[in-house]
C-alpha cells in the first residue's frame, strides 16, 4: 500500500504542476497568433524550477523559455508542457531538441499537437532520444485552452466565442434598441479580458452605426491586449467620423467588405488605416460568413470573439459556427418590446440544445455566466 501510495501522490503532483502550466499558458491568450498559447514547467525532485508560456507574436515558445530560466536545474528533471514540443524546423530551431539539449528525463504533455508538420513527431523525437513521454494529462483542459489552433488547424477557420448579455427575458436591448445596461461593472471587466484573451473581436456595421464602440480593452494597463476588430460591413458604409475608424492606428481594424463594394471606399478607408479584406455574398449579414471566417484563419485568427448584435449573433448560431457561448445573465427584466439576443432565433437554441452543454458557470454580484461549448 506504501506503493500504491507513493504512485497516487506522485500522480497528484503531475496533476498539479499540469495545471500550472496550464495557467501560465493561459497567460498567452490573445497574443500569441497565429501560434497557440502554450504553457511549460520545469519540475526537479519535486521543486519548481522553471516557468515559462509562449511570448507575445507567438515566439519564443513555451519549452525554451521553462528551460533558460531552470538553466543547469534542467538537468535530469521533469517538463510538464500542455501541448506537443515541435519537430519542425519553422520559424524558431524545434523545441524538442532544446528538451534533449538540456538534459530533461521525462516529458509529461497534455495533448499532441495537430499541425500536421508536428503531429506526434515530438514526441517520437524525444523517445527516441531516451526521454520517458507520457501524454495525455489534463487533455481536455489543454484542449479547451488551444481550440483555436485546432480549429484553424484542424478547419481552417477561427474558434468561435459568442459573448451575450440578456435581461432574465431573453432581451440586450430596450424598445426602439435603445441601448441600457444589462449587466454590472464586474461583468464589463470580464468582458474586457476576454477581450484581451481573443485574437480578434467581430461586430456587425448595425452594432457600430447604432453605439460607435470602440472594442478595445480597456483593463487598466492592458490596452496593449486589445485585440483586432473586425466589422462586417458588406456595403463598406462605415462612418469616417466612427471611434472604430479613429483609433484604427492604434489598434488594428479589419473591416470586411463585399467583392461587390465600391473601390473607392477601400481607398479612403486604406489611408485611414483600415485594412479592407474582400468576402464574396452570403446570407450572413450579406456575407459569406464561411468564407469570412476562412479569411480570418488565413490570416492567423484563431480565437475570434463575436459580440453582436443579435442579427449577427443570430447568423453565427444558425449557420453552426458558433463553438463557445458566453452568456451573461441580468438581474432586471426589460419587458415587451426589447431586442432579441438572438434576432428571430429563440435563447433555446443554445440553452437547450444537444449541440451545447454547459463548461463552466460564475457570478458577478446579480450577474451570471454560464459558458457554453459544443457537446
Ligand atoms: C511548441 N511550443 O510554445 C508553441 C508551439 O513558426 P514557428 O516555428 O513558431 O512554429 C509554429 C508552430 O509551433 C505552431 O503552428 C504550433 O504547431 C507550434 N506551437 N509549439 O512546441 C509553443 N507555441
Ligand atoms: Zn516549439
Amino acid at each position: 500500500d506504501q506503493l500504491a501510495q507513493k504512485a497516487k501522490n506522485s500522480k497528484e503532483a503531475d496533476r498539479r504542476f499540469m495545471q500550472l502550466a496550464l495557467t501560465l499558458g493561459r497567460r498567452g491568450q490573445g497574443r500569441t497568433w497565429p501560434n497557440p498559447a502554450v504553457g511549460a514547467v520545469v519540475v526537479k525532485d519535486g521543486v519548481i524550477v522553471g516557468r515559462g508560456w509562449t511570448q507575445p507574436g507567438g515566439r519564443p515558445h513555451a519549452e525554451p523559455e521553462a528551460l533558460r530560466r531552470a538553466g543547469e536545474a534542467a538537468r535530469g528533471a521533469t517538463l510538464y508542457v500542455t501541448l506537443e514540443p515541435c519537430s519542425h524546423v519553422g520559424k524558431s530551431p524545434p523545441c524538442a531538441d532544446a528538451v534533449i539539449a538540456a538534459g530533461i528525463k521525462r516529458v509529461v504533455a497534455a495533448i499532441e499537437d495537430p499541425n500536421p508538420q508536428v503531429a506526434g513527431q515530438g514526441h517520437a523525437r524525444l523517445r527516441a532520444a531516451g526521454i520517458a513521454v507520457d501524454v495525455g494529462l489534463c487533455a481536455a483542459e489543454a484542449a479547451f485552452d488551444h481550440a483555436g489552433h485546432f480549429r484553424r488547424i484542424r478547419d481552417r477557420r477561427p474558434h468561435v466565442i459568442l459573448k451575450l448579455a440578456v435581461s432574465p427575458d431573453g432581451k440586450i436591448g430596450a424598445a426602439g434598441g435603445k441601448p441600457v445596461a444589462i449587466t454590472g461593472e464586474a461583468v464589463r471587466e470580464r468582458v474586457h479580458l476576454l477581450r484581451a484573451q481573443s485574437d480578434a473581436i467581430l461586430v456587425g456595421i448595425g452594432t457600430v452605426l447604432a453605439d460607435d464602440p470602440v472594442l478595445t480593452c480597456r483593463l487598466p494597463g492592458m490596452a496593449a491586449r486589445s485585440p483586432v476588430r473586425v466589422v462586417l460591413d458588406r456595403s463598406l458604409r462605415i462612418p469616417a467620423t466612427s471611434k472604430l475608424i479613429h483609433s484604427a492606428r492604434e489598434t488594428p481594424l479589419w473591416l470586411v467588405g463585399s467583392e461587390l463594394a465600391e473601390a473607392a471606399s477601400a481607398t479612403r478607408l486604406g489611408a485611414a488605416g483600415v485594412q479592407v479584406l474582400r468576402a464574396p455574398p452570403g446570407n450572413g449579414f450579406g456575407l459569406d460568413l464561411p468564407a469570412v471566417l476562412k479569411l480570418l484563419a488565413e490570416k492567423g485568427i484563431t480565437r475570434l470573439m463575436v459580440e453582436g448584435g443579435g442579427r449577427v449573433a443570430s447568423s453565427f448560431v444558425a449557420a453552426d459556427l458558433v463553438d463557445e457561448v458566453w452568456l451573461f445573465r441580468g438581474a432586471e427584466a426589460i419587458g415587451p418590446g426589447g431586442v432579441d439576443a438572438l434576432d428571430a432565433l429563440p435563447l433555446s437554441k443554445i440553452t437547450q440544445s444537444q449541440a451545447f452543454k454547459v463548461h463552466a458557470s460564475e457570478t458577478f454580484g446579480k450577474d451570471t455566466l454560464t459558458v457554453y461549448e459544443r457537446a
